[in-house]
């Protein structure tokens, strides 16, 4: 059997981080960890062969070559899904579908022929049987929240690893949390599943075997989710890890109560954690109480993003607008937050429901869902009747993107940032692609760039005060150019 394992095409957003990957000559951030497990849990006698369209194109002699294709994504991603599904029919192969896309909406792909939902680990094995004696069924599914201590090691063989920025293991699956509008929890319940520590050096080991030396992501939903098992299991083997090894920058997702933790904190940079991207949604009290985002209620989140810089851990931020207690003063508000937190990469987005969510349930109930979520919700579109105005809500976060990108108030943002922050214990090593990548920027950014003067501007105050930064603000410089590109392409 000759299986061709597809992932469709990321559209331009935030994420994608395209208009940045071209400066270090890299096609995409991530390879699709999700096929590269369900590659390692075939069996063993199949041929496979990975086709990340994000990285290369689909060729006809791959569809030729295939007996069956499995095809993976997210909501993000299903425009591309429909068309790779569409080439696949029309080449007369069976497709199997998976992966979140399908798990929360599978009714609406008609072509498919068989769809092996939830986690493969429950799901997969069932079909295969089903699948090899010529009797599989068209929809597999499973409530339950399989033990992870036996999903094997991605292939990692199957990826074209010198294409990617970075790579992506994972240690745990769900979250303790109840955030309304996250579907994490309906997809891998509340109780912290977690590989073992054996497990995950396995899998680092197996990255290094590959010839990976650049940063890992740890795609955990959130990585603090069973503290226990990190401080006493598997932070203490990292550092062990790092030190038989060159040093692997890890960067992760985790709740904003890590600022409750210095041990935990110090233990993560130790390992080599130098970023850690947080839910903070809004500086809101009515807005955390409404979307259930406990953790981040009663608190200083500022103080808090701060203490986490200061351990050395950028932080990341997640925030959103279009709760139903949001007034227009919420955008002031973001704006102010995020200015003053020194968060140089906030990902506002507007609030949309995913299927799945209690969100979903509750605006279903109201009578509010206007039709389905484009799954990205820093497009600027929402699925619902927002409470606010929809076109001072719209106007509104056209505006708070465009000044927070704007390059004034994002360069100012990363100097708040570097002057807090403690220089990473580990960080990726410098190479040909950095050094290719400073001149380009140099090109672009400081010569042809509309924010030229705040480039040199920044590269001289780093130089002078945090020398040891340098080649961070360069970065977030670059990451500057991406964001306001795709402001620009969304018509933010
Ligand atoms: C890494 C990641 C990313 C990376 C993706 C990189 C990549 N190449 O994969 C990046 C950072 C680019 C990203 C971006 C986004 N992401 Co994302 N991401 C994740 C994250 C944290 C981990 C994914 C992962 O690797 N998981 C580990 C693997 C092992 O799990 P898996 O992929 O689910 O695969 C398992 C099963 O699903 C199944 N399976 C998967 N594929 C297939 C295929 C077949 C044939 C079969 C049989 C089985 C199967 O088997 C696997 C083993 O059990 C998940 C959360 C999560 N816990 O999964 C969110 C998640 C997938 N992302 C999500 C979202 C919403 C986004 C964004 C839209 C966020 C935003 N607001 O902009 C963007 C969209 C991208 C874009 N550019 O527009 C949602 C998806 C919701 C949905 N239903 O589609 C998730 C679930 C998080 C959430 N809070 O809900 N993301
Ligand atoms: S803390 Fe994060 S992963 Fe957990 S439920 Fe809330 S949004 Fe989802």
């Amino acid at each position: 059997m000759k299986v061709l394992l597809l992932y469709p095409e990321f559209p331009d957003t935030f994420w994608s981080f395209k208009h940045a990957l071209k400066f270090i000559r890299k096609k995409a951030s991530l390879p699709p960890l999700g096929l590269l497990t369900v590659a390692a849990m075939l069996p063993e006698d199949w041929a496979r062969r990975l086709v990340d369209v994000n990285v290369r194109k689909l060729r006809q002699n791959d569809l030729d070559w295939a007996d069956v294709v499995f095809i993976s994504g997210m909501i993000a991603q299903q425009a591309s899904a429909r068309e790779l599904i569409a080439r696949c029919r029309a080449a007369g192969k069976t497709i199997v579908a998976g992966g979140p896309l399908f798990t929360l909406g599978h009714e609406q792909f008609p072509e498919v022929d068989h769809f092996v939902l939830n986690e493969a680990e429950a799901t997969l094995p069932e079909f295969l049987r089903d699948f090899q004696r010529h009797t599989a069924r068209r929809v597999y599914a499973s409530p339950l929240f399989p033990d992870i201590r036996q999903t094997p090691p991605p292939r990692w063989e199957l990826a074209d690893l010198p294409r990617y920025a970075a790579m992506s293991v994972q240690f745990s699956r769900g979250c303790p949390f109840d955030c309304e509008f996250c579907n994490i929890t309906a997809m891998f319940g509340h109780r912290p599943r977690t590989k073992t520590t054996a497990q995950v050096i396995a899998e680092l080991d197996g990255l290094r075997r590959a010839g990976w030396i650049g940063a890992v992501f740890f795609v955990d939903d959130n990585f603090i989710g069973n503290k226990r098992a990190l401080k006493e299991e598997l932070l203490p083997a990292l550092i062990q890890w790092q030190h038989g090894g060159r040093g692997t920058p890890f960067f992760t997702e985790a709740s904003i109560n890590l600022a409750d933790d210095e041990e935990l904190m110090r233990l993560m940079v130790e390992a080599g954690f130098n970023q850690v991207f947080v839910g903070i949604e809004t500086p809101e009290e009515a807005g955390l109480a409404e979307c259930n985002k406990r953790q981040n209620q009663k608190r200083n989140l500022v103080a808090d993003v701060k203490r986490i810089q200061r351990a050395g851990l950028e932080v990341q931020g997640g925030f959103i607008v279009g709760f139903d207690s949001d007034t227009p003063t919420i955008f002031a508000r973001q704006i102010e937050f995020i200015q003053k937190s020194g968060i140089v990469t906030a990902m506002v987005g507007l609030l949309q429901a995913i299927p799945g969510t209690k969100l979903h349930q509750r605006l279903n109930l109201e009578g509010r869902l206007t039709g389905q979520t484009t799954g990205n919700n820093l497009d600027g579109t929402t699925n619902f009747i927002p409470r606010m105005n929809r076109e001072t809500l719209r106007e509104g976060y056209r505006s708070l993107m465009g000044r927070l990108y704007a390059p004034g108030p994002y360069y100012r943002r990363i100097r708040t940032f570097l002057r807090e922050y403690q220089r990473p214990k580990i960080s990726s090593s410098l190479n040909w692609r950095s050094f290719l990548a400073f001149l380009q920027a140099n090109l672009r950014l400081g010569i042809f760039g509309r924010e030229r003067f705040h480039y040199w501007g920044l590269l001289l105050w780093t130089f002078f005060r945090r020398p040891t930064l340098f080649p961070m603000a360069v970065t977030f410089s670059i990451y500057g150019h991406h964001f306001r590109k795709t402001c620009r392409v969304l018509g933010l």
